[in-house]
């Protein structure tokens, strides 16, 4: 591998105009053998993390990106990232009333009475105060903040959650964090005691848990999700998959579930819920809820959103000792900040000297960044009715979300329509995960180039299309299947052509490999 790497890098040396620049990445790699960190020394748990949403396939969209703008003939104008829920990367505009707040906070000078009149010709009063209130307790954003969060952040969270579920919601049990990410490693990391412990994920799952649980050394035990019932949780899959992981002496401790589903797009029904919390309590296993995509939901009517917080209240006594961590994010929803980097988890039933531990660890980190605290105040407690803001708030989140709605229904309905693919429809988050029946032409094509068969399609279609998505393998998938994720996030105006490009290669792809 080593040699492999420093004979490319000395022909790169050879080959190159950019003397200086190749001469310094040929010495960094050539001489590996003479330091320290090197490949072979380094933290093996690092190397064997594998995160397919940005893998091969978007490092070759990049470099298509690249060629593009180098004017090199390809056969479509631009490469279309549908491999990440990255809403505002595909032009979705940001909520005016948080901008405004956000723009307050980083540049107070705005603030100062002498400039009142001009700003009020920009900003509504609402903002205005927002933003002021907000700089009573951070005083700038430019300054460390308490590590769990700026604590009156943390209390308008708490009145979120109360709003949303009737329940109520302790501050001191919720910490802010760098998007939902930063949350679910910080959990994962405290419940892995050493590689004997276990913990579920779903297949398929989002690879953020697989990559976590790789670098804390800790043993994944998976559950599949049935694609032929929505992607719902089985629960007899469940008993069994803890029963096997037991029996080897994996000490299961946590269950991890998404819901609304990534990349699965399912909203879990009440009932399911139950059976969850049930199942935990029975098995004595903490509950990790990821609930990003929470407003992301689009039958409300049929399968509304329930959160896991709410449902365990409702049952009662009996299950006031289940261990309960919930996730949120301003990344997704209609707020689509996701590289402003916020979130919080919750806490409920949590032993105080773990949390206690918790505090300490993100103490070492000081704090979350304060401008994604302030989203996540922003997501908490937008305009209500009767601020100024609250019309122009209401019309631009329902607009965002009716066209993500009509967009998730676009999207499944164009694949269903392709020949051998089935397609669920997407009740919630951004995507759909549609299977795919590939012919035995192109998975022995596949296998010739050293690829997954799905890694394959995609890949084909990345070059004849420009459309960047994500093999179902990234994600685990029952065996024998093969499946992609897309995201609906295209915009809209141009969606239609979007859905023709993929069902135009589909066509052409089973074409070429006809068995
Ligand atoms: N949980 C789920 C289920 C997610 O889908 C994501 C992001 C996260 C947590 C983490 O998000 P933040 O850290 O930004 O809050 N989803 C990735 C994905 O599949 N595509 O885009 C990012």
């Amino acid at each position: 591998m080593l040699n492999a790497i420093a004979l490319a890098t000395k022909s790169s040396l050879r080959a190159s105009p950019h003397h200086a620049k190749a001469f310094f990445s040929s010495s960094t790699r050539s001489l590996a053998r003479n330091k320290v960190l090197t490949i072979e020394s380094m933290n093996d748990a690092v190397k064997n993390v594998e995160y397919a949403v940005r893998g091969e396939l978007a490092l070759k969209a990049e470099s298509l990106r690249v060629d593009l703008a180098q004017k090199k003939p390809l056969p479509f104008k631009r490469v279309i990232g549908c491999n990440i829920g990255n809403p505002q990367q595909l032009y979705q505009k940001p909520i005016t009333f948080f901008r405004q707040v956000v723009s307050l906070c980083e540049n107070p000078d705005l603030l100062v009475p002498k400039n009142r009149e001009a700003l009020l010709k920009l900003y509504p009063m609402d903002a205005i105060l927002r933003a002021e209130m907000l700089l009573r307790d951070v005083i700038s954003v430019g300054a460390y903040s308490h590590s769990k969060g700026v604590p009156s952040i943390r209390r308008n969270v708490a009145k979120f959650i109360e709003k949303r579920d009737g329940v109520p919601a302790n501050p001191e049990h919720i910490f802010l964090t760098q998007g939902a990410s930063s949350g679910v490693q910080t959990i994962l990391q405290v419940i892995t005691k050493n590689h004997h412990t276990g913990i579920m994920i779903p297949i398929p799952q989002y690879p953020l848990y697989s990559a976590t649980l790789s670098l804390f050394d800790a043993t994944p035990v998976p559950y599949y999700l049935d694609e032929s019932h929505q992607w719902a949780l089985n629960m007899d899959d469940m008993e069994a998959s803890v029963k096997e992981a037991r029996s080897k002496g994996t000490d299961v401790r946590a269950l991890c579930i998404i819901n609304p589903g990534n990349p699965t797009g399912q909203c879990l029904s009440e009932e399911n819920i139950r059976q969850v919390i049930d199942f935990c309590h029975r098995e004595r296993i903490i509950l990790l809820a990821d609930e990003v995509y929470q407003t992301n939901i689009y039958q409300p009517d049929r399968k509304p959103f329930h959160s896991f917080k709410k449902i365990l209240h409702q049952m009662g006594e009996e299950y006031k000792d289940v261990e309960l961590v919930s996730f949120h994010s301003i990344s997704k929803g209609m707020v689509g900040e996701c590289g402003r980097r916020g979130g919080y988890f919750e806490m409920v039933g949590i032993d105080e000297d773990v949390i206690d531990q918790i505090y300490k660890l993100v103490s070492a980190n000081l704090c979350p960044n304060v401008q994604g605290q302030i989203l996540v105040d922003l997501m908490a407690n937008p305009p209500q009715e009767g601020d100024e803001s609250y019309p122009q708030y209401q019309e631009e989140v329902g607009a965002i979300y009716e066209s993500l709605k009509r967009r998730a229904v676009k999207l499944a309905t164009c694949f269903n329509g392709m020949e051998g693919v089935t397609c669920n429809e997407a009740e919630g988050a951004m995507y759909v995960f549609p299977k795919i029946s590939l012919p035995q032409k192109a998975i022995e094509a596949a296998k010739k180039a050293g690829k997954e068969p799905d890694n394959f399609y995609c890949l084909e279609m990345l070059d004849a299309t420009g459309v960047c998505v994500v093999n179902g393998s990234g994600f685990g998938q029952a065996p024998n299947t093969w499946h992609l994720r897309s995201t609906f996030l295209p915009e809209e105006h141009l969606f239609d052509e979007f859905c023709a490009k993929l069902e135009k290669f589909h066509a052409q792809f089973l074409a070429k490999y006809k068995d």
